[in-house]
């Protein structure tokens, strides 16, 4: 799916702003509340979540409907126009009313959809509605789960004592919702590119781009390729083809380059940023353009206050600046797609993706079985468990439609911590890698991250079906918190099963929850001082094994999360606060990371 740019034949219209905004009280629905204004509106920013944004705690744990509003209108000199109505992320279930008429359903929050509008558009005036859902459980990714994962001593253990439904995250992070990311309104030409899919080879100094063009209708089709200064290097004519570019600029981790693809069919221009590397495993390495990479870098979260997870552009580019002045080179997309602006900045910027699918809490083991009042109940189970496989393809094919194209992705994570060892589990992700591996034109590594307890190269389906190993490791943190000297023992312990089975292994997360402003002289958890004593000793033992590749701390920042007893205000496992503010890891990473070079550290 092309992200919606401005281009010589195509005008696109950005719907941010205030919108109309009502929390629906039961009834939004059958009292059709898309067919008319709403009755005494809030204002509600486009794109932000809803949930930080007024005072109330019932506002922000809303279950349920809401609905936006807003007037819009085409100029009559899109006439003759195709006109589509692009959503970058409604978070987690859309219906788009026009009119008063349902134009379109969309599962799946972190995700773009497209609605054609040509044909419905009325002359003037048109009232359009977007019914937001947040409603979560068994069926959807993220996972819902039927009682509180954290809830413990807190008394909400959920399921039939509860009065009044409620979500259940089965997953570490608030779950804010609205319509997240924009909305745009663009246009094409009736006959239009509804596709790009570009694959690099390099030999020696030159590569060949491999290209395939999507079109609709009749055209002729022409490709060009400009590098950065804007020269023609390369051109190509008819849907499928090769541009052929001589000395050619790589892009590089933290040293990017862009060559931009201009593709003309008919009279529809769509023009692609591009980044020429290479990326593949061979044996214990991670080869980006043939020469072994070591991440260094960040689990994330799109996570900013009172945003929540609204497409924050500042915050973006700082998060990236904060990224270099640590050394770091990499970030995953945890728990979800992050916006499409984020993935074009780190084109821009160099950064490397990990990226990952919504699929996270598919583990019906979290919170000690919580979710069955303690019976024992496997996640695949064929009646009981979850029932996410589908809509798991759904999402894999989407993301990988979406951002197929982007340099900076070297990676797909299928999923964050599931039951990976389960019964059932090898049966419910080999047809996802499979099919990952399938829709994605550049064939790239293919990963599941791995839940620590319970899981072993033995054991979890990831051993088999996995490019990478990526693992979640909180030795000295959930196991064997405060003694280090153990924690350490059972990290090498585990790692030398790992090694065994012949591939690269990143840790993906790893982390303790630290406030701001603890400090103590002995190892006291929660402290500023545990957590950098906490990374020391992990990142002793990663240094002694050459297969691990890579270093991903749990997490970049400290970020909002459902209440419960072991969160203060959130998970405050962030090396930085939530307003980025350096706790003292962030400066303990920042002299190790400069200097631990981004290619060759192992050998
Ligand atoms: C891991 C999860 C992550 C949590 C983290 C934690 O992948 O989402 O936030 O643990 O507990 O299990 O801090």
């Amino acid at each position: 799916m092309l992200y919606p740019s401005m281009t010589p034949s195509r005008f696109v219209s950005d719907l941010s702003g205030i919108w109309d905004f009502a929390f629906d009280n039961g009834k939004g629905m059958e009292e059709k509340w898309y067919e008319k204004p709403l009755a005494e509106p809030l204002s509600m920013p486009v794109p932000s979540s809803y949930n930080d944004l007024t005072e109330s705690i019932i506002n922000r744990e809303h279950y349920g409907w809401v609905f936006y509003q807003k007037k819009i209108s085409v100029p009559s000199f899109v006439k003759g126009q195709r006109v589509v109505l692009r959503c970058d992320a409604v978070t987690h279930h859309a219906r788009i009313y026009l009119n008063g008429e349902l134009l379109a359903t969309h599962e799946c929050g972190f995700l773009p959809f497209e609605v054609e509008l040509t044909e419905k558009l009325q002359p003037g005036e048109n009232f359009l509605t977007v019914a937001v859902s947040n409603i979560i459980d068994y069926t959807t990714l993220p996972v819902g789960g039927k009682a509180d994962m954290m809830g413990g001593m807190m008394g909400n253990a959920g399921g039939e004592t509860e009065k009044k439904p409620v979500n259940h995250p089965n997953f570490d992070f608030f779950n804010y919702a609205g319509i997240n990311r924009p909305i745009r309104i663009y246009t094409t030409p009736k006959d239009y590119i509804s596709d790009i899919s570009v694959v690099s080879e390099v030999h020696g100094n030159n590569a060949e781009l491999i290209y395939e063009v999507e079109t609709k209708g009749e055209g002729a089709c022409l490709v060009e390729a400009f590098d950065r200064e804007g020269r023609k290097v390369a051109e190509c004519s008819g849907t499928k083809g090769v541009l052929k570019i001589e000395n050619v600029h790589l892009w590089q981790p933290l040293k990017a380059y862009l060559y931009e693809i201009k593709v003309t069919f008919g009279e529809d221009v769509y023009t692609l940023p591009y980044g020429v590397r290479t990326v593949r495993v061979d044996g214990t390495r991670f080869l980006i353009n043939e020469k072994p990479f070591y991440f260094k870098g960040y689990g994330k979260h799109e996570d900013t206050f009172p945003a929540g997870r609204g497409l924050n552009l500042p915050m973006n580019v700082k998060d990236i600046s904060l990224m270099k002045w640590q050394g770091a080179n990499s970030f995953r997309t945890s728990h979800y797609p992050y916006s499409e602006e984020m993935m074009r900045l780190c084109d821009e910027e160099g950064i490397v993706v990990i990226d990952e699918t919504t699929a996270v809490g598919v583990n019906l083991q979290f919170g000690g079985g919580a979710n069955f009042h303690g019976k024992k109940i496997s996640t695949f189970d064929p009646e009981y468990g979850v029932q996410t496989q589908e809509h798991h393809k759904e999402v894999v094919r989407d993301l990988i439609a979406r951002d197929k194209n982007h340099a900076c992705v070297v990676m797909w994570s299928i999923a964050n911590e599931p039951d990976s060892a389960a019964e059932g589990a090898y049966e419910y992700f080999a047809p996802l890698y499979e099919l990952a591996r399938e829709c994605d034109p550049q064939k790239r590594p293919c990963t599941l991250v791995s839940v620590q307890f319970a899981n072993g190269p033995e054991t979890d389906c990831s051993a088999k079906l996995s490019d990478v190993i990526c693992l979640n490791r909180y030795y000295g943190w959930y196991a064997c918190g405060a003694d280090l000297e153990t924690a350490e023992k059972l990290l090498r312990d585990e790692l030398e099963g790992w090694g065994k089975i012949g591939k690269p292994v990143i840790f993906t997360e790893y982390g303790a929850d630290t406030v701001m402003g603890l400090h103590d002289t002995t190892p006291v958890m929660y402290t500023e001082e545990y957590q950098v004593d906490y990374y020391k000793v992990n990142n002793a033992v990663f240094d002694s094994f050459d297969f691990v590749v890579g270093e991903q701390v749990w997490n970049f920042a400290d970020f909002a999360t459902s209440q419960s007893l072991l969160r203060v205000q959130g998970n405050k496992k962030g090396i930085f606060t939530r307003d980025r503010k350096p706790k003292l890891a962030a400066h303990y990473f920042r002299e190790r990371w400069h200097q631990i070079p981004d290619f060759e550290y192992k050998k």
